[in-house]
């Protein structure tokens, strides 16, 4: 699967206490309202909780076809038989990170603003390469400064490899956003904390494909 189909509208989660079974029902609603990819996103949890949640969140996600990501930790990965994993610029390196998982997993890789590490990039074996805060957000403390929609246009130019934003992205600027040239934007709290999972990526989901489309035809 190419990162244009499932990279538009890119759910990371961000478990904050939630219930298992209260967490994984906002992601199953989120996915039935359009969501095209999961990321797996525990930055705190214990090696168990995390493969437990992985697996469970495997199980859920089996009837929707939408691939399972999973952050960092290309070990879980590998257990789980997740689609992929999410590299920072401090995670294992890409090649390795391919050598375990084998040629068709997804690996994506955060560049988060900076236009080198987009062109360092360049010639790694990474499907998509994740950039931003492109908005300030308050769901990863160490983000550091946003780059707003013009550093996002200027990442999205220096990379010929899928670029997926993400950091602070909302109903009110995803069309924004689309209009820099990603394929997608990557969202926490916007669906993680939607009061209605579903109707909230249903419109996300209508947004980002209406972009697309114009933008192919
Ligand atoms: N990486 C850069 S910003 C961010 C991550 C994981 C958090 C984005 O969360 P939100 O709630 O969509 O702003
Ligand atoms: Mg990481």
């Amino acid at each position: 699967m190419e990162a244009f189909l499932y990279g538009r509208l890119y759910l990371v989660t961000d478990r904050q206490g939630l219930a298992e079974g209260h967490f994984l029902d906002i992601i199953e609603k989120a996915v039935q309202g359009g969501v095209t990819c999961v990321q797996l996103r525990e930055k705190s949890a214990s090696d168990a909780v995390f493969l437990a949640l992985a697996h469970q969140l495997k199980k859920r996600l089996q009837p929707y076809q939408v691939p399972l990501i999973i952050n960092d930790r290309v070990d879980i990965a590998l257990v789980v038989g997740a689609d992929g994993v999410h590299l920072g610029q401090s995670d294992m390196q890409v090649h390795l990170a391919r050598k375990v998982l084998g040629p068709k997993a997804i690996i994506g890789l955060s560049a988060e603003i900076s236009v080198e590490n987009v062109q360092a990039a360049e010639v790694l074996d990474v499907d998509y390469i994740a950039v931003g805060p492109i908005f300030p957000t308050s769901t990863k403390m160490d983000a550091g400064p946003a780059c707003g929609l013009e550093g996002l246009r200027a990442l999205c130019l220096a990379s010929s490899k899928p670029v997926i934003a993400i950091g602070g992205i909302n109903q009110h600027n995803l069309a924004s956003v689309m209009d820099q040239g990603v394929v997608g934007g990557a969202m926490v709290a916007a669906l993680m904390q939607a009061v209605d999972p579903y109707a909230s990526a249903q419109a996300f989901r209508a947004c980002i494909d209406q972009k697309l489309s114009k933008r192919f035809v």
